[in-house]
């Protein structure tokens, strides 16, 4: 008897292959790129010809939205790359923005991740910036530089341990001494990830919010850089978008990468010589198969041409770390006709290794076992 499944390793198997069953480690930001609304009127304060209210946030003091693709212009944005596609949020002097949102477990730990910057500080003051997740400080009185010219914005990544089941993501500026500053932010994410993981940014593509524009091209996707070969295109589809195939994204949103174009970024906080574990979903889009190349740290953790047939994919690849500060890198060579790489939900973490003492212990009971059943 003991040979057939029971119920509950039969329910464990088919929780493994229904991944939308399981809790979402991404908990959902309503706007996190600030690209739902059209705000037509320089230089982007709410009211007047301009929305009242920025989509799923509650605003007080100057907020606003600037955009190199709306009438308001960029005033405030006046310098760095804008992280997440083409619109940032603003507070100008004293001022915040909060969205309470849900789903988080207590007791477990979550990312809160922003991407910030400042006003132009030669020209303008430097703001502070305090964050905060159901009314906890994770962040208080930080300075925030302009980074000027087209440099990246800060990346902020504030690890908390959820406490309830809901909270208030809400960001706080204010000048650092008197006179007009204004603090920049877009590409909010949230997502549960264990301590000891590697800072991944933007790791399920969820900080580019949904409701893009069809078929979901973006020109800069928070967290990742992106290098473009050949008719290469880089897209953000929500479930049943049209690159999505049967692809079922963890959250809301997964990657495309439709031709040759690849996105990489620069981890930190590797121990080299430790082992660590890569993992992520991917798939093919329908029609032409991609020719995928994803590598960390140098070493190939996969490669060659991706099925588009049957389901989706997860890859767990393993290495020896010999850099503190790897590169992922996760491309489509684009071989071939027109072809998209679909991925998310990407994770790093250390493996631990059992200890000497415990390896004697494990195959010592290896021993024993063996013994009993002579
Ligand atoms: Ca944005
Ligand atoms: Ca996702």
């Amino acid at each position: 008897m003991s040979r057939y499944l029971t119920p509950s390793a039969l329910s464990l198997a088919f929780l493994a292959l229904a991944p939308t069953l399981l809790p979402a480690s991404s908990i959902t930001i309503i706007n996190p790129s600030f690209q739902e609304q059209d705000f037509a009127n320089f230089p982007g304060y709410l009211g007047g010809a301009n929305p009242a209210a920025i989509n799923g946030w509650t605003a007080a003091g100057g907020a606003g939205i600037n955009g190199t693709d709306i009438g308001a212009g960029a005033p405030f944005a006046d310098n760095g790359t804008i992280p997440d596609n083409s619109r940032v949020a603003f507070i100008q002097g004293t001022g915040s923005l909060s969205q309470t949102v849900s789903g988080l477990i207590p007791g477990k730990q979550y990312w809160l991740q922003i991407y910030a910057n400042s006003r132009n500080n030669a020209l303008y003051t430097m703001p502070l910036a305090d964050v905060s997740f159901g009314g906890a400080a994770l962040l208080t009185g930080q300075p925030v530089p302009s980074v000027g010219g087209t440099a990246a914005y800060h990346k902020v990544n504030l690890p908390f341990t959820a406490t309830a089941s809901s909270g208030s993501i809400m960001v706080t500026s204010n000048p650092s001494v008197p006179g007009d500053s204004a603090l920049l932010m877009d590409g909010f994410t949230l997502i549960q990830r264990d301590a000891g993981e590697v800072v991944i940014y933007n790791p399920s593509f969820e900080a580019s919010g949904t409701g893009l524009p069809f078929p979901g091209y973006i020109p800069t996707v928070a967290g990742w850089t992106k290098t473009l070969g050949v008719g290469g295109n880089v897209a953000i589809n929500t479930a049943g978008g049209p690159f999505s195939n049967s692809f079922m994204p963890e959250g809301l949103n997964h990657a495309v990468l439709q031709n040759e174009v690849s996105l990489s970024q620069q981890l930190s906080g590797v121990v080299i010589g430790d082992t660590y574990r890569l993992s992520l979903d991917y798939y093919g889009r329908d029609g032409t198969a991609p020719t995928a190349l994803i590598t960390v740290d140098g070493q190939t953790a996969l490669s060659g041409l991706i099925p588009n047939t049957g389901g989706q994919l997860s890859l767990t690849y393993d290495f020896v770390a010999t850099s503190a500060n790897p590169t992922l890198s996760i491309a489509n060579l684009g071989v071939g006709a027109d072809s998209s790489f679909l991925f998310d939900n990407i994770s790093l973490r250390a493996i631990p290794e059992p200890s000497g003492s415990l390896l004697a212990l494990l195959s010592g009971a290896v021993l024993l076992r063996r013994r009993r059943t002579a």
